[in-house]
């Protein structure tokens, strides 16, 4: 590996490489450098079957880290370093982001000093956060050039049931007949018209796409000791999207009082008081740019996320558990009950989701 670090552009001497951080798509290494003038890095191998685009998806996080770092510049921010992602160029080709190694894909960034992430949320995280992802937006959403979508149709709802109700046709692994199977597939396609309006409103011109983050999980965040917002981290999915993936993505695995592949299924429930500090958080930094239709689609964007994810669960289950890791058999059936537990406690609570939009718009 020191001989990955050696075809960037870094500085000082490596004195040590070891694992960091538990994301499952790409593997993460903390770089430590033996200078204390010299930075520490972050070296990432990027997954090529979840992000077969390479290219796109280092051309996207360099867009968009050189539109924040040029609007923190004009802002006059200190301490710009630790606010937005900086990735090293290699040695022998100052253009390139990426180093090709044996048919693997290789990154490297300044790792940020002094930063923490956190796995779990509470209300005040949950505002924080909300404010970080909408400024995120706000921060882009001038971006002039456009990004490349690096996983075609990611959040498109019409796509992802048209890939379950191929897989209810192929049946793959024999599991469509069974009784949990059948009972979700009929919420599903009740539901099917509705949770499209996005795509419809697409269409019509009367919702744009802007740039969002589309994996808008706590730990994409960094927080300095004092459990401010340094920086939002983990670009790869940066892409043109409805800005519904970050809001509702966020407290799809937020506002869950159980993780999302619990069994526990009464246990599931939809906690208001992280939506309410999350969306205080998201409307404070994100008001400035968001139109009134996306503003009053914000209770629907809580809702699809969840119906959106159990889709694409019950999609995995039947196709025979190729895309998540399974430890169980019945591993993905599960989440996607989760998911359906979800949503329809985030169903019973819309008015009261309408009420505090309307309560925190008006404190605004
Ligand atoms: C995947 O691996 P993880 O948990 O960061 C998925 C998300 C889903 C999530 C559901 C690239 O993210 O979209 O919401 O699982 N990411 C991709 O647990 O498919
Ligand atoms: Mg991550």
């Amino acid at each position: 590996m020191k001989k990955i670090v050696a075809l960037f552009d870094a500085k000082g001497t490596v004195e040590s490489i070891v694992p960091l951080g538990e994301g499952l798509i790409n593997d993460t290494f903390l770089v430590r450098t033996l200078e204390p003038e010299a930075p520490d890095y972050v070296l990432q191998r990027i997954n090529r079957h979840v992000f077969p685009d390479v290219e796109m998806v280092m051309r996207n996080i360099s867009s968009v880290t050189a539109h924040i770092r040029h609007k923190l510049e004009l802002a006059g921010t200190t301490d710009i370093d630790r606010r937005v992602l900086t990735f090293v160029r290699l040695r022998d080709d100052a253009q390139q982001l990426y180093a090709e190694v044996e048919d693997e894909c290789w990154r490297m960034s300044r790792y940020i000093p002094r930063s923490v992430t956190k796995q779990q949320v509470d209300t005040q995280s949950s505002r924080e956060a909300g404010r970080a992802f909408g400024e995120f937006q706000a921060l882009l959403a001038d971006l002039k050039t456009p990004l490349g979508e690096t996983i075609k149709n990611f959040h498109n709802m019409e796509f992802r049931l048209e890939q379950l109700r191929e897989a209810v046709k192929e049946d793959r692994a024999g599991r469509l007949r069974e009784r949990r199977v059948q009972a979700l597939l009929i919420k599903i396609e009740r539901r099917a018209n509705d949770m499209c309006r996005a795509e419809r409103m697409g269409r019509e011109g009367a919702l744009p796409k802007r740039v969002c983050h589309c994996d808008t999980k706590v730990n994409n965040i960094l927080f300095d000791e004092g459990g401010d917002v340094l920086c939002v981290i983990d670009l790869d999915t940066v892409m043109p999207s409805f800005v519904f993936s970050d809001y509702g993505d966020f407290l799809r695995s937020a506002a869950n009082t159980e993780p999302d592949d619990s069994a526990r299924l009464d246990e599931v429930d939809f906690r208001m008081d992280i939506f309410e500090a999350f969306t205080a958080g998201y409307l404070e930094s994100a008001r400035c740019f968001l139109l009134p239709q996306e503003v009053d689609n914000l209770p629907y964007a809580a809702q699809l996320f969840p119906y959106m994810q159990c889709v694409r669960f019950l999609w995995d289950y039947l196709q025979g558990d190729l895309y998540w890791k399974c430890s169980r058999p019945d591993h993905n059936l599960v989440r996607a009950e989760n998911q359906m537990r979800l949503l329809l406690s985030a169903e019973e609570k819309e008015p009261e989701m309408r009420d505090i939009i309307k309560r925190l718009n008006s404190e605004l």
